[in-house]
């Protein structure tokens, strides 16, 4: 498992999932349809045709996946409320069945001794709202900070961690320019607003919750991964530099350092009126991090921005589906955030997909997520040693569950689901990590 020191015990170990990935029930109880459910809907939105519909059935069975959450040993749950399910038009009335899930699920999970991690946004946008232009109509930061004082408001009392949204540039990146992802739109100018339309969200949600609950502790999610020109090629470096800001630095710098990266700065400026750096650059108390592994970039003259996704070097290391596993980008990533933004961090989402199934007795042995998990653990630890702050790690997930574009093809969980009975089994991987949280429960 690891010989490395206990860290200390206030260091957070927990495990992460989103609302639309394991929930469910999208229609029960006054929810009403996110962009996400239509995406499901339209042809070649998803692998296979599948659907968030019944997902990993939480909405209904979140005892038993709290349970297992406790049997692992995690201190904290790092979940996501579907706004739709709170607003089921995105504006206006107030769903209280919508809300009344999150009270029973938030009291579990603190009577399990588990600290509750709620995070406002994970992608499934109100239908409604995207009628009306979405995250490319400015008034969408305004809708979203009622939203959130709605949230606020409710649990408060209870919640003390809170995460504005996750993973900025996914959701902008792919909604808006490469229809990889709802609302699957394909233009600049639509993802230059979203852009600044979501930072102004951020500093709005931040103010929110800041006003409305006393302590409380917040941050924001970025996916953030070194962006490298496939092949070494000059070709691909303006692409692979452009992609870098895309993905990297329009969410992070506004929000930490005040302004946008230079070859953003002007194209976005149309879209910035007087006031709005400082409305975004609201201080936060972490730096939320996703990371998986890096990206090659290439020039694709067919993509809105010219750039597309080019393919890791052939002898590369891979791992579960395919993707390539590069631990030292892990710890070169911990390190420039410290040194470009100088912030405790929390590591939000890290882990492996793969294809796992039970063997024939029942058991689900998955070597490939623990060893890629060995090895970033002890990146994170060379990170930490080297100065990063440190003060958290969530893995990537609970639950095998709906991996957005991919369906149910690519299994993230530490507890493998049968999609067809529902049935939870505990990997190989989760025995792993309850041994890592205990060994650092140690002293
Ligand atoms: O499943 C996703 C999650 O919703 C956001 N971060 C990456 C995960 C794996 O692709």
């Amino acid at each position: 498992m690891t010989d490395a020191a206990p860290l200390s015990r206030d260091f957070v170990w927990g495990v992460s999932t989103s609302a639309y990935q394991i929930e469910g029930a999208v229609a029960e109880d006054g929810r009403g349809a996110s962009i996400w459910d239509t995406r499901c809907r339209t042809r070649g939105g998803v692998w296979n045709g599948d659907t968030g519909d019944i997902a990993c059935d939480h909405y209904h069975r979140w005892a038993e996946d709290v349970a297992l959450m406790r049997d692992i040993g995690v201190g904290a749950y790092r979940f996501s409320v579907a706004w739709p399910r709170v607003l089921p038009r995105g504006r206006g009335a107030v769903n209280q069945p919508g809300l009344d899930f999150y009270d029973r699920l938030i009291d579990g999970v603190l009577e399990a001794g588990i600290e509750p991690w709620l995070c406002l946004y994970h992608w499934d946008l109100p239908q409604a709202l995207d009628d009306l232009g979405g995250w490319a109509n400015r008034d969408c930061a305004g809708w979203y900070a009622d939203y959130a004082a709605v949230v606020a408001r409710r649990f408060g009392d209870r919640v003390k961690r809170w995460i504005t949204f996750n993973e900025f540039s996914v959701f902008t990146l792919f909604g808006y320019a490469i229809p990889w992802a709802a609302p699957g739109i394909t233009d600049r100018a639509a993802h230059l607003k979203a852009i600044h339309h979501v930072n102004l969200a951020h500093g709005a949600g931040v103010d929110v919750v800041r006003d409305l609950v006393p302590g409380a502790s917040i941050g924001a999610v970025h996916n953030r991964q070194a962006v490298i020109p496939e092949h070494n090629d000059p070709a691909n470096a303006e692409a692979a530099a452009l992609l870098d800001e895309h993905w990297n630095l329009v969410f992070c710098d506004p929000q930490f350092l005040g302004h946008y990266p230079p070859r953003t700065a002007d194209a976005i400026e149309p879209h910035v009126q007087a006031g709005d750096m400082a409305r975004i650059c609201r201080p936060v108390d972490w730096f939320g991090l996703n990371h998986y592994g890096p990206i090659f970039a290439r020039v694709d003259e067919s993509r809105v921005w010219r750039y597309g996704w080019g393919d890791a070097p052939a002898d590369s290391p891979t791992y579960g589906v395919g993707w390539a596993v590069f631990p030292d980008a892990f710890r070169d990533e911990l390190l420039t955030i410290t040194r470009r933004y100088r912030t405790p961090i929390v590591i939000t989402e890290n882990g492996c997909g793969g294809s796992d199934t039970p063997d024939e007795n029942g058991a689900v042995n998955d070597p490939h997520r623990i060893a890629y998990l060995t090895l970033y653990h002890a990146k994170m630890r060379e990170a930490m040693a080297a100065g990063a702050d440190v003060r958290g790690y969530f893995l990537w997930s609970l639950l095998d569950n709906f991996e957005w574009g991919s369906g149910y093809g690519n299994r993230f969980g530490i507890v493998h689901v049968d999609f067809q009975t529902l049935k939870r089994t505990p990997k190989a991987s989760a025995r792993w990590y309850a041994d890592l949280i205990r060994h650092n429960q140690k002293f």
